[in-house]
């Protein structure tokens, strides 16, 4: 017998569900996404210190940093030097928690944003970028998640039971209470555990201002409202902690990039996000450095299916409704676009279709992508053995790490064994075009037409090409 609490838990469950299977359904099979290839005027790029845009590819490392005695991730060294030898990554989403950042109200541990840094080094020198996710699940560790102090937890003596799919725990009175008193939308409440917060994202901002290998800030992952929902959370309590971080993160850090996140339901689904334009105090338009990095879990996904049979047409459809909604917001906000999750299981009927359509999908927006995530097991490029799975060689795929200029476009032909990248060379950037060639598609190297003058470094796999201002449009084939 299920407890009452249980059957509430259900009931909301189920009617959140099925609002979403209705609204998909009615997104219908032409809901849009189709048309632009590569970039329009106007797309904005995550650039690095030398004016490159970044194509980012890579994945989060690690969900078992959510439960770890000291807090961080299991790789080691050399396992970063192996993700980037078997997958030419040049990108990770790195969780961090507050509770670890603000153990005590106020108080900062330091020592944890030094191991923080010196994982942040091995990736920096492998060439990475690393964005730091300021990750939370269902609240935190109070309320059966993972993220939030026990101290910043008010639940008021509600509780939250687990639930299966962990998702639905969101919905459990626990969990919404604490994310009210964190919103500070309901009467009564201790401390501003906002301004707690603000000024956790502005310790860590302090401790990695000068980081040339963080890019950015993920202020806040996977946003829940608690009992405030949709455009009112979004335009609401959100988008002031939202500016109030941003605020608080530039009084210390002028140059990293601030990605921001919609509310996680519904938007992860494809339904549109009300997430207002944010100020960046840095300047407006080409000077601010906001990013969108909203995720994708197509909603008959989340509930455990594959890509296959019926469910291929509602993924489908799901994934252009989100690809929609996401260009439509990154407008609005005038944001590049960073997938900032997308993942399954990747034993799943159609799952390596599916990842595969995805890296096209970004591909053709010109957005970035963390793969969720490194951890050993059933959704990673490597199991428990750290034997490699099926997903390793559909990651493991040949682009454009950073682009002297504005991208095109930049598409993998893998029937045809070619990858064709075009540009407009901008004055003023500094450095190549960096290209990823895979051995198992590359093994002897690239043949070029176009590009300009190339140098090819079997070590890292990468092919530079040097080229000035104007137009250009390389086209690379196996060589041999
Ligand atoms: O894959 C993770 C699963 O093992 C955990 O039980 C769950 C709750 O912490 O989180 C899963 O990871 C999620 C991530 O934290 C946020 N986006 C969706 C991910 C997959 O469900």
């Amino acid at each position: 017998m299920k407890s009452p609490a249980a059957w509430r838990t259900w009931a909301v469950g189920a009617v959140v569900l099925a609002v979403a299977a209705a609204l998909l359904v009615a997104v219908g099979p032409e809901g849009a996404g189709a048309g632009r290839a590569g970039t329009a005027r106007g797309h904005r790029w995550i650039t690095d210190r030398q004016g490159r845009a970044l194509v980012l590819r890579g994945l989060s490392t690690a969900g078992d940093a959510k439960q770890t005695a000291d807090g961080m991730p299991w790789i080691e060294e050399k396992d970063v030097a192996r993700e980037h030898r078997a997958l030419g990554t040049n990108f990770v989403r790195f969780l961090l928690q507050w509770r670890k950042v603000e153990p005590a109200p106020g108080t900062y541990d330091r020592t944890y944003l030094k191991r923080v840094a010196e994982r942040v080094r091995w990736y920096g020198e492998r060439g990475y970028h690393v964005l730091l996710d300021m990750h939370q699940d269902l609240y935190g560790p109070g309320t059966g998640g993972n993220g939030a102090p026990r101290w910043a937890t008010e639940t008021d003596g509600h509780t939250s039971a687990p639930t299966d799919p962990w998702e639905l725990g969101y919905a459990e009175p626990g969990t919404v209470r604490a994310f009210d008193r964190f919103w500070g939308t309901v009467e009564g409440g201790g401390r501003d555990l906002r301004k707690h917060y603000v000024g956790a994202l502005r310790e860590v901002a302090g401790h990695f201002a000068d980081d040339d290998t963080v890019i950015g800030y993920d202020l806040m992952n996977e946003p829940w409202g608690g009992s405030v929902q949709g455009p009112a959370f979004e335009s609401g309590p959100l988008a002031r902690l939202y500016q109030d971080g941003i605020d608080a993160i530039r009084t210390v850090d002028r140059d990293h990039w601030l990605f921001v996140e919609p509310s996680a339901i519904g938007s992860n689904w494809g339904f549109a996000t009300g997430l207002p334009r944010l100020d960046d105090p840095r300047g407006d338009g080409d000077e601010a450095r906001i990013a969108y990095a909203p995720h994708l879990y197509p909603l008959p996904m989340d509930l455990g299916g594959g890509y296959t049979g019926d469910t291929k047409g509602r993924v489908d459809a799901s994934l252009r409704a989100w690809r929609e909604q996401t260009e439509k917001t990154a407008r609005r906000l005038g944001a590049p676009v960073v997938i900032g999750e997308f993942g399954l299981d990747v034993g799943l009927p159609g799952a390596m279709e599916y990842v595969e359509k995805v890296q096209r999908m970004a591909d053709e927006m010109g957005a970035g992508f963390a793969y969720w995530s490194n951890d050993p097991g059933s959704w990673a490029p490597w199991d428990a053995e750290m034997k490699p799975t099926v997903l390793l060689p559909v990651l493991d795929r040949p682009y454009p790490r950073a682009v002297a200029g504005d991208p095109v476009s930049y598409r993998w032909d893998e029937a045809e064994k070619t990858l064709t990248v075009s540009w407009r060379g901008v004055a003023g950037v500094r450095g190549g075009t960096e290209v990823y060639l895979p051995e198992r598609h590359f093994p002897e190297g690239g043949r070029t037409e176009g590009g300009g003058r190339q140098e090819w470094n079997p070590k890292s796999r990468t092919l530079t090409l040097s080229s000035g201002p104007g137009a250009h449009s390389v086209r690379i084939t196996p060589r041999g």
